[in-house]
């Protein structure tokens, strides 16, 4: 190698070394290492894995990728353009990626049993809002009738979300939508419901799908309603994706839906990106023995590209690819049981110590916790839980009104799970969570004392000002009651931190 290159140099470059030559390219910092070329974002990506390290990750939708799809997620294939699907791509040099591609629809069909005469897949969407714009641009069209669980009952924004005053969300703005609820008591779906509105509203397509809803969806019940208005069902398993490729849901979305839509990096443990499943093949035998055929995958495929989409993100293909045959063994299906096991122990825990849990359990990776008994804000529980090292997202409960000051916190276990945690050590963060709320409660109190209203209000700024950095340190020192609390949040966020770190971590060492 050495002496071609050097023949190499003698022949075009007799006067320079090949440290010369190498200088005097337009760009010598293409082979350098993030840590020469740019400090400054290095240090902020060792911060954000050093939280990862030191808390408790407990945002539902949220998991650490391996590092295997990590690596991929970080390869060549990323800058190759690909418009097109293999075989028929409108740039030259596509061989290699038409392989990748191809290789990431089988194994997507693979993990979720999927005959490919009956069902195919698009592993092109960039992620899960995309994913479903998507099915709706192909199959339902401008202004067409869509309805998904309401976002304040637990639904996604892209299922049509929208409030009073605005088309919050382009599913609303460009397709009708008409959400379904939950029952307020019981906080559960009111399918009886949905099949009353169905009747009138005449969905093109309902959504099968949740952001935070912690029981299995009857899929059967959603079947029949579409069947009576001859509506598509989707499904959108983002959510519990890798409970489903990990046998742990009592039914398969796939079963009963015509289009399945999930996420990649939720539960499932792969990079961010999405699928689109589709059925495809015969849909019916007529009585004059003529077939009736699905039409979605030409649909869907155009909708996706060229529709929505130019080049495809190759590199995600790549790590969704590896992430599906990551999900196709017994060890992921080992993780999708446990990450139950520990959702079910956190909840009793939380129970045990009078917690209310909305619909009373969990049967999935999510549960729900109404804080409204105990007189704290979503908000202001996660701002004490994020200053003690448990990250987690607020969400509304039944019989709250809006969805900007919701009453509850949805906890969820899938990343914990992929740092080993097990059920035991779910009781010592249900206990974290009722020390750091309990906690809340006395910065509350301390601050109404102190300011006093006939709402017995306390608003979140102050009480975040509280948390994070006031009163100043000569106030603490007169003031033993301050004293109290912050030593408090000092010391669960110390053992929170020595807990969390005793952890593995999924991933490359330090990024
Ligand atoms: N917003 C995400 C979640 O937390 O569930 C889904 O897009």
């Amino acid at each position: 190698m050495h002496e071609i290159r050097e023949r190499f140099r003698l022949l075009h470059y007799p006067t320079l070394t090949f440290g010369d030559m190498k200088s005097n390219s337009y760009d010598n910092n293409l082979n350098k290492s993030l840590e020469e070329v740019d400090v400054e974002i290095l240090q902020l990506i060792r911060e954000v894995k050093d939280t990862q390290k030191s808390e408790i990750e407990l945002i539902a939708s949220e998991n650490f990728a391996s590092k295997a799809v990590l690596e991929a997620l970080s390869c060549c294939a990323h800058g190759k353009y690909s418009e097109g699907y293999p075989h028929s791509r409108d740039y030259g040099g596509d061989e290699v990626i038409d392989k990748i591609e191809l290789l990431c629809q089988k194994r997507a069909l693979e993990l979720y049993e999927l005959d490919p005469n009956k069902w195919g897949v698009n592993v092109k969407v960039y992620s899960g809002s995309p994913a479903n714009f998507a099915v709706y641009t192909a199959l339902v069209g401008p202004h067409g009738r869509i309805m998904g669980l309401d976002l304040i009952d637990g639904g996604h924004l892209t299922h049509g979300f929208m409030t009073e005053k605005k088309r919050v969300s382009a599913s609303s703005l460009f397709f009708e939508s008409m959400p379904y609820k939950i029952d307020p008591i019981t906080g559960l779906i009111n399918y009886d419901d949905l099949e009353r509105s169905a009747k009138l509203f005449k969905p093109k397509l309902i959504i099968a799908g949740i952001t935070c809803y912690s029981r299995h969806l009857d899929y059967p019940r959603f079947r029949a309603i579409c069947d009576s208005q001859d509506a598509i069902l989707m499904a959108d398993m983002s959510h519990v994706s890798g409970l489903v490729a990990g046998g742990q849901v009592p039914i398969s979305p796939f079963i009963f839906s015509d289009i399945v839509t999930t996420t990649t990096h939720k539960s499932l443990r792969g990079p961010r990106g999405a699928l689109v499943f589709y059925r495809k093949g015969i849909k019916n035998i007529k009585a004059n023995g003529e077939k009736e055929l699905y039409d979605y995958e030409k649909l869907i495929n155009e909708a996706v590209f060229p529709g929505l989409q130019s080049g495809s993100h190759n590199n995600v293909i790549a790590s969704v690819a590896v992430a599906l045959k990551m999900a196709h063994n017994e060890e992921f299906k080992r993780y999708a049981k446990q990450i139950i096991v520990n959702s079910r122990a956190l909840c009793k825990e939380l129970q045990d110590l009078g917690y209310h849990i909305v619909t009373g359990g969990t049967d999935n990776h999510i549960l729900l916790v109404n804080l409204t008994p105990i007189h704290l804000t979503g908000s202001k529980a996660i701002k004490i839980l994020e200053k003690i090292g448990i990250a987690c997202s607020k969400y509304t409960v039944p019989g709250d009104k809006s969805l900007l000051s919701p009453s509850g916190i949805r906890l969820g276990t899938p990343a914990v799970t992929s740092r080993d945690m097990r059920d035991a050590d779910m009781k010592t963060v249900a206990r974290f969570i009722h020390s750091a709320l309990t906690l809340g409660i006395g910065i509350q109190k301390y601050l109404l004392n102190k300011n006093p209203n006939p709402e017995n209000l306390v608003n979140l700024k102050d009480f975040s000002a509280f948390v994070d950095n006031e009163p100043k340190n000569e106030e603490i020192s007169h003031d033993s009651k301050i004293m109290v609390l912050k030593k408090g949040i000092e010391n669960l966020g110390h053992e929170v931190k020595t807990f969390a770190s005793g952890f593995p971590l999924p991933g490359f060492e330090n990024f």
